[in-house]
């Protein structure tokens, strides 16, 4: 988080003034929103973005939970053991995504990306009977391409103070769903098994992305974004993660052509996970499909800058920080702390 903070000082303070060009730090939303703008006739973009989050603490329909509490709950896909008895105790996620924009028109700006996650995820084991003792802690990962997109943005309205455009896009997810790790069991013995569902890079679906941006002038330095983009399983294999909807309503505000500050307020819904892989049983939250999904809403604050590092157009940087408001995930789940969000971008 620091050198991130650092960076962007760094950048803030190489800020040159550049008449040449009419692009603004303004001019893009917030970097954890995607799809957000579109391109001129013969534009291209290249960006970048990596995300981390952190997550840690169990709740159980939005309510904070002991492991205590978590060790007395059945274990629901079967009774060997009738309990509970690992529980994760913190998790990250990185996500990097690589982009590409181009216009062919000026209603029409093509869309491709890629997405790489890597996980990883402490967890302790409990005996599954009698005095329910910690017979130790252990650690899984997986990192993987996770899936590809392609899509278009359609430009729909543009005046002087808003506009507004719609995306339709098909991702597919390529990442390993039969990733395998070295579990610690509750008979106390190191077994290698296949990962829970929340560990996969991905499921094998097919999802239909549609989303609608509006974004407005307020005045002169505040810009006023809203969007809101569905993602559907179009096609699924045995499992799937579930539909996901998301909404995000932005106000930035204009430093300078170069630096903007944002807010974000992000509501996400998203379905358990449907189907089931009959690998995947262990006496974890994570291996039953219930305990995914749920609704959540985030707070964001957020700066854009614009400078000069590499020739051509000026080089632009964003950097987003997200962190939970309310978290009303479907059953037993763990809690997200906080998410850090850092882009780089290129107009060609
Ligand atoms: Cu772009």
């Amino acid at each position: 988080m620091k050198p991130f903070v650092a960076l962007m000082l760094f950048f803030a303070c190489n800020v040159h003034a550049d008449i040449k060009s009419d692009s603004r730090a303004i001019g893009h939303a917030p970097i954890g929103v995607s799809a957000d703008h579109f391109h001129k006739k013969g534009e291209s973009m290249i960006s970048v973005r990596h995300s981390h989050m952190k997550m840690g603490g169990t709740i159980f329909n939005g309510n904070d939970i002991s492991f205590n509490d978590v060790l007395a709950m059945p274990n629901p896909l079967g009774n060997m053991p009738s309990n509970l008895s690992v529980i994760p105790t913190d998790m990250t996620m990185q996500m990097s995504m690589v982009g590409g924009m181009y216009a062919p028109t000026d209603s029409v700006t093509l869309m491709m990306m890629g997405m790489f996650v890597s996980k990883d995820m402490n967890l302790n084991t409990y005996q599954a009977m009698m005095n329910r003792d910690l017979l130790g802690e252990f650690n899984t990962s997986s990192s993987d391409i996770s899936d590809f997109s392609m899509g278009a943005l359609i430009k729909l309205k543009e005046t002087g103070i808003s506009r507004l455009h719609a995306e339709i896009a098909l991702q597919h997810s390529i990442g390993s769903r039969d990733t395998k790790g070295v579990v610690l069991t509750p008979m106390d013995k190191n077994m290698n098994m296949t990962l829970p569902y929340g560990m996969q890079s991905g499921d094998g679906a097919t999802r239909l992305i549609l989303g609608m941006t509006h974004v407005k002038k307020l005045n002169n330095k505040m810009r006023w974004g809203n969007q809101a983009r569905i993602k559907i399983a179009v096609s699924k294999d045995h499992w799937a993660f579930g539909d996901h909807t998301e909404v995000n309503s932005w106000l930035q505000y204009e430093v300078n052509q170069a630096v903007s500050l944002s807010s974000r307020l992000k509501w996400i819904h998203q379905s358990k996970i449907s189907g089931r892989d009959p690998a995947i049983s262990a006496p974890v939250q994570t291996a039953n499909p219930e305990n995914y999904g749920g609704r959540e809403w985030h707070i964001g604050f957020g700066i854009n800058l614009l400078t000069q590092l590499l020739p051509g157009n000026r080089d632009r940087f964003g950097l987003e920080l997200m962190m939970p408001v309310e978290q009303q995930k479907n059953n037993l789940q763990m809690k997200t702390d906080y998410q850090v969000i850092f882009g780089y971008q290129k107009t060609f």
